[in-house]
């Protein structure tokens, strides 16, 4: 009798213990902590690396690859030789199990095209989602069969075409009509956005100015009733992230300084700091490639960075098939991971 005594306080505090570890795993992701995480920690990584770019991918993570491809090569010709590093650096990030290609610098339908030949495995085994546009850069998706689409389209231009149906660019708001698609993969859904802010020889208030048309957008789909929260936003800003260390405006500048973006789902993180655009003799250059995330995706988000530069900088492969040397593009590309299934992780459309 005497020792059940003695060893009730001990059971208690098992029991206690084991109360507090039920409510710990059964408590929602902290999506405040996460934000705070991702906007002071360039590296941040929320559980493991899943990939190093070479390995396969765990079945259950989704990995957008974005690069301002040019479609591998400085000419506007879609017949143009390509230096065979395309179709290497392709084959490296998407013959394993990264499953979905945002792109920029787009030039026309034929492009579009090529870029999807250039992919690996047969071309029946990916979706193009690319509409031309009067703009010679234009942005499009590319997708495996485990990725589905719905409502993608250009936008931000005039809404008229010119004679053989092409888009009108509205260039008071962008030069290069950003695209926007609503993506499914497993039980993570998102509002994906790829673009290429205008470079205006390096004037970044320029980039700026259309960057604040972007956020217009955006500020109409969050008062849109039935918009999934999960947004991210990618592609060439021509501006860098405050983390980057480079000076001038940053993206998370003009974040921090409009109202629209301050509380709940509305929040947006800038991930990607490492310098992803390429010298002419191909080495890492400027800050300028970026995924901007929503709160809402802070509980699929694992990790955002350049990828792994080897892809590019071993240079061998950029001598085209003529003899001539010439940078596959001039930049590098960048991948985000994301849950899609687990604690968190649910659909928000039907
Ligand atoms: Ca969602
Ligand atoms: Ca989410």
């Amino acid at each position: 009798m005497y020792g059940s005594r003695l060893h009730r306080p001990c059971r208690l505090i098992v029991v206690w213990i084991l109360l507090l570890a039920v409510v710990a795993t059964a408590q929602p992701l902290d999506i405040d902590e996460r934000l705070t995480r991702s906007r002071t920690e360039p590296d941040v990584t929320f559980g493991t690396s899943p990939s190093d770019d070479l390995t396969a991918l765990p079945a259950d993570m989704l990995a957008p690859v974005s690069w301002n491809i040019q479609v591998g090569g400085t000419s506007p010709s879609a017949s143009a030789l390509r230096p065979p590093q395309v179709e290497m650096a392709l084959a490296t990030l998407f013959g394993g199990t990264y499953q979905l290609l945002a792109a920029q610098e787009i030039s026309s339908q034929a492009h579009a095209d090529k870029l999807r030949d250039l992919l690996p495995g047969p071309a029946s085994g990916w979706t193009t989602s690319f509409t031309d546009t009067t703009s010679t850069m234009d942005n499009g998706f590319w997708f495996k069969s485990s990725v589905t689409a719905r409502a993608d389209t250009a936008i931000l231009h005039t809404g008229a075409t010119d004679p053989v149906g092409r888009y009108l660019i509205d260039p008071f708001r962008a030069k290069h009509p950003p695209r926007i698609g609503h993506f499914t993969v497993g039980d993570f859904d998102f509002t994906l956005i790829t673009l290429h802010l205008t470079f205006e020889s390096g004037a970044t208030a320029e980039s700026a100015r259309e960057f604040r048309a972007v956020l217009d957008y955006l500020d109409a789909y969050f008062n849109t009733t039935g918009h999934d929260p999960d947004v991210i936003i990618t592609g060439d800003f021509n501006m860098p992230s405050q983390l980057s260390g480079q000076s001038g405006i940053t993206i998370d500048g003009l974040l921090d300084s409009d109202p629209r973006f301050q509380t709940g789902d509305r929040r947006l993180v800038v991930t990607v700091h490492e310098r992803t655009s390429r010298s002419s003799s191909g080495q890492p250059a400027n800050n300028y490639d970026h995924l901007i995330l929503s709160a809402d995706c802070m509980e699929e988000f694992v990790q955002a960075r350049r990828v792994d530069t080897s892809i590019l900088l071993e240079r061998s492969g950029e001598v085209q098939p003529d003899g001539a040397r010439r940078l596959t593009s001039d930049h590098f590309p960048i991948v985000a991971f994301f849950r899609t299934s687990g604690t968190g992780v649910a659909r928000d459309l039907p």
